[in-house]
């Protein structure tokens, strides 16, 4: 028996390209996998995601790899070991306010560190209809509060003369648990589509920027009835603020109309699970907002305070941010007061497969993505065209069936078509209709704003054919 070949994780990191070969770890073992990226019965680009480190988080997510023969077919690939030196301790500089940030999931593209902003890969995306929760995008404005749920109490500020509550984690478990199913979008979904247009101030987001869960917790109408609320001023808001807040102390805020708040058939929760856990640190542990049909920007993590106002949230990202403009607005004319905050959404969708500049196999294409609607619209249709919009054809809808009037979450869509012989690029695009009859238009150009927001022009994919 010769001793294995030790490597560093350095070193397994530098093969993961076809170029330097495809190497991943299971445990302390390495592999070289190139020889199975096209084997791959997920298909090479999912493999390709873990190429260069561990197996561990990607196979977490798909049990299918929890099977002897799976560890077989590996097995054959072997070339050495791990260092056992090589566990680097991570260094932590306290000075940093997001040394204490979690550890993420590798799969996720990272648009931004500090805050952490990332999204999951289109080829993961609508692998399942309930986005797993390590892969769920993550939108942060500033550092994770580390939160102890003992010590965790919610402030609920009651009516004039009334008491204001402060209740606990076990406390929102006496309310009767209420689990819906709903999908987030961020306002900023589809961004970069609109900087290749035009520059816009904001983060890059791809078409990630978009993920469903199903979210358990108290509903909001129980908890400000308690507290002794009724929907009398039918102009109030409730607005809500996170325990997470910058250097300044100036915490992250939002607010929704009292109507939606008080209507139970609006199904808003103060969450405490998601997908059947705790909240994960990053989507708000213990207690986050889920207000569905609405812009993620409104579903408050981490959350402190619930107070009844006559106005909107004052803070930043309600009434500075969150806004749609015409495209003749710039930065020195903008007025934010001048448009409503954002709240429902309009109807979106996209394409997850192929990705942008993919090579398929002529014969068949298989054409898969998502498409969701706000304010609880149901989706009815998802055109797909393969000539960029000249002939349509229409999608198979998966994934559950909507409820009118509370269609929360997206439907998930494939359309398998032929590829019209002779065609060397597709040019695929795809629309939504949703059951008001509300369309996507077809370009960036009548929707371009300055922060990039509400991006939903018909998604563009480009391939080539082989031969
Ligand atoms: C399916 C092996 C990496 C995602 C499979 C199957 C095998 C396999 C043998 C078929 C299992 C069965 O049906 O019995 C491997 C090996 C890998 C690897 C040896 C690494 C060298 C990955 C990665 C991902 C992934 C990194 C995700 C990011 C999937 C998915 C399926 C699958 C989604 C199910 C495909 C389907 O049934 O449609 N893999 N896999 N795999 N793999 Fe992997
Ligand atoms: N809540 C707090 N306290 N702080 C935040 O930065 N980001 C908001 C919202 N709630 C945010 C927040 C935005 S803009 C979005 S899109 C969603 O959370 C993202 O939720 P997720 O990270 O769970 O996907
Ligand atoms: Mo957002």
């Amino acid at each position: 028996e010769k001793s294995p070949r030790i490597y560093t994780r350095e070193e397994v990191k530098s093969h993961s390209s076809l170029e330097t070969r495809i190497w991943v770890t299971l445990g302390c073992e390495v592999f070289d996998v190139t020889e199975f990226v096209d084997l791959h019965p997920g298909g090479p680009s999912k493999l390709m995601l873990a190429a260069g480190g561990p197996l561990e988080p990607f196979w977490a997510l798909y049990a299918v790899h929890d099977q002897a023969h799976v560890r077989e077919i590996l097995a054959q690939y072997k070339v050495g070991e791990l260092s056992p030196e090589d566990k680097a301790p991570s260094t932590l500089k306290t000075s940093d306010p997001y040394a204490d940030d979690p550890v993420r999931h590798p799969a996720l593209k990272v648009n931004s560190q500090r805050p952490f902003n990332a999204e999951p890969p289109p080829e993961l995306l609508t692998e399942n209809y309930i986005t797993p929760n390590p892969i769920f995008f993550t939108r942060n404005h500033l550092p994770v509060p580390n939160l102890k749920p003992e010590t965790y109490r919610l402030h609920v500020v009651g009516p004039p003369g009334c008491q204001s509550l402060s209740l606990s984690l076990d406390d929102l478990y006496q309310f009767p648990k209420h689990e819906v199913t709903v999908t987030l979008q961020c306002a900023g979904n589809r961004r970069s589509e609109m900087t290749q247009f035009k520059e816009v101030k904001g983060l890059e987001w791809n078409a990630g920027a978009i993920s469903t869960a199903r979210w358990a917790g108290a509903r909001l109408c129980d908890v400000l009835a308690k507290a002794g609320h009724q929907l009398r001023e039918t102009e109030a808001h409730v607005c809500f603020e996170g325990l997470d807040s910058d250097p300044t102390g100036t915490a992250y805020g939002a607010s929704i109309p009292l109507a939606r708040a008080m209507d139970p058939e609006a199904d808003v929760l103060l969450a405490y699970e998601m997908n059947g856990q705790p909240l994960p640190r990053d989507h708000g542990f213990p207690v986050r907002v889920v207000v569905p049909g609405v812009v993620g920007a409104r579903h408050v993590k981490w959350l402190g305070k619930v107070s009844v106002e006559p106005e909107e949230s004052y803070s930043h990202w309600q009434r500075r941010d969150y806004k749609g403009f015409s495209p003749s607005v710039d930065w020195d004319t903008v007025d934010f007061d001048s448009a409503p905050s954002i709240q429902e959404l309009p109807v979106q969708s996209a394409i997850t497969e192929p990705k942008d500049g993919e090579t398929v196999q002529s014969g068949e294409v298989t054409i898969k993505g998502y498409a969701w609607s706000g304010g609880g619209r149901a989706i009815v249709r998802v055109d797909v065209s393969l000539d960029g919009g000249l002939t349509w054809q229409v999608a198979e809808l998966d994934g559950e069936e909507q409820r009118p009037r509370k269609a929360w979450a997206w439907r998930l869509w494939q359309l398998q078509a032929p590829v019209p012989a002779g065609k060397k690029e597709l040019n695929i695009v795809c629309k939504a209709v949703d059951d008001s009859y509300n369309v996507q238009p077809d370009t960036v150009a009548p929707i371009w704003n300055l922060r990039g927001v509400l991006s939903n022009a018909w998604h563009r994919v480009h391939v080539r054919v082989t031969p």
